[in-house]
């Protein structure tokens, strides 16, 4: 990506919040994921239980996916991506979570407005941005579809004047459904209010969203319990460092070696050394 392509996406999320990349997934590998989420949701969602009915839920939520297939290793490390992101929240960034949500035909789903960053207690607007989302459009993401709703500019808003998580909040003026075709993608500030709606087309609405944090935030998923140093060995360098195998700022991230040192420098490891521990 050239400087000033990278430069107006920082604008735009600075401005609105959000930036968006058209045709940013490979043809190839968009359908690929389409079909692996289906196969992965054909075999894990649970049986209803007695009293269950699959029309009562709206979508479908699937976790897991980086330790599932290598297909989702692409997403983390996008190129394009990551440089903006790496623009917008500083070096050493984290990965935090990645997951796909499809929403099903036909169906309601006005998820509440909401920032992304609404469990981190610090005042709003924060002084600096400190975490983000990527949300891949599988499928054509619009209004008939169900795309995703933003509030243009909210992410410095102290608060939207309402209780949020109150269906009231859906109504807000100012809300948009920004038109992407299958194969984009769109950047949003953690801190920018948006959420899922309903799905009016007669089309599963399929979204893969893919969350970043600072490098000194704790991510929302501890893929050091997710997936086994063994495995992470054996993934492509800059994703294993989004998962956490790298320092932020050279100290923060560090593994002590137990027992006495004479110099503390010598005391600790970057956490890449657990990998080339694990892969020996
Ligand atoms: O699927 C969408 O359009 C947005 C989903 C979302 O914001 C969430 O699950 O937090």
């Amino acid at each position: 990506m050239n400087q000033s392509t990278l430069e107006s996406h920082l604008h735009d999320l600075e401005v609105d919040g959000y930036t968006i990349f058209p045709d940013a997934i490979d043809a190839e590998l968009r359908s690929g994921l389409l079909r692996r989420v289906r196969e992965i949701e054909e075999q894990t969602l649970p049986p209803l239980e007695e009293g269950e009915d699959d029309d009562d839920c709206s979508f479908y939520r699937t976790g897991g996916l980086i330790e599932n297939d290598p297909i989702f290793w692409e997403i983390p490390i996008h190129p394009e991506i990551t440089a903006v992101v790496e623009g917008l929240l500083g070096k050493d960034f984290l990965l935090s979570q990645v997951s796909a949500i499809d929403v099903k035909p036909n169906t309601e789903n006005l998820q509440p407005l909401h920032p992304d960053d609404a469990l981190i207690p610090l005042v709003r607007p924060h002084p600096v941005p400190i975490g983000c989302t990527a949300m891949w459009c599988i499928t054509d993401f619009r209004h008939e579809t169900g795309g995703t709703r933003i509030l243009p500019g909210s992410h410095k808003l102290e608060s939207i004047g309402t209780n949020w998580s109150a269906d009231t909040a859906d109504e807000m003026p100012g809300v948009i459904q920004p038109d992407v075709k299958a194969g984009g993608i769109i950047l949003f500030d953690h801190a920018t209010f948006h959420g899922a709606a309903s799905n009016f087309s007669g089309d599963w609405r399929m979204g893969i969203q893919c969350s970043y944090h600072a490098g000194w935030i704790r991510p929302y998923n501890n893929w050091f319990h997710m997936i086994p140093r063994e495995e992470v060995a054996k993934y492509p360098e800059p994703l294993a460092d989004l998962l956490g195998y790298k320092t932020f700022n050279g100290a923060i991230g560090t593994i002590s070696d137990p027992g006495t040192n004479r110099f503390a420098t010598s005391a600790f490891r970057p956490p890449r050394a657990a990998l080339e521990e694990a892969a020996r």
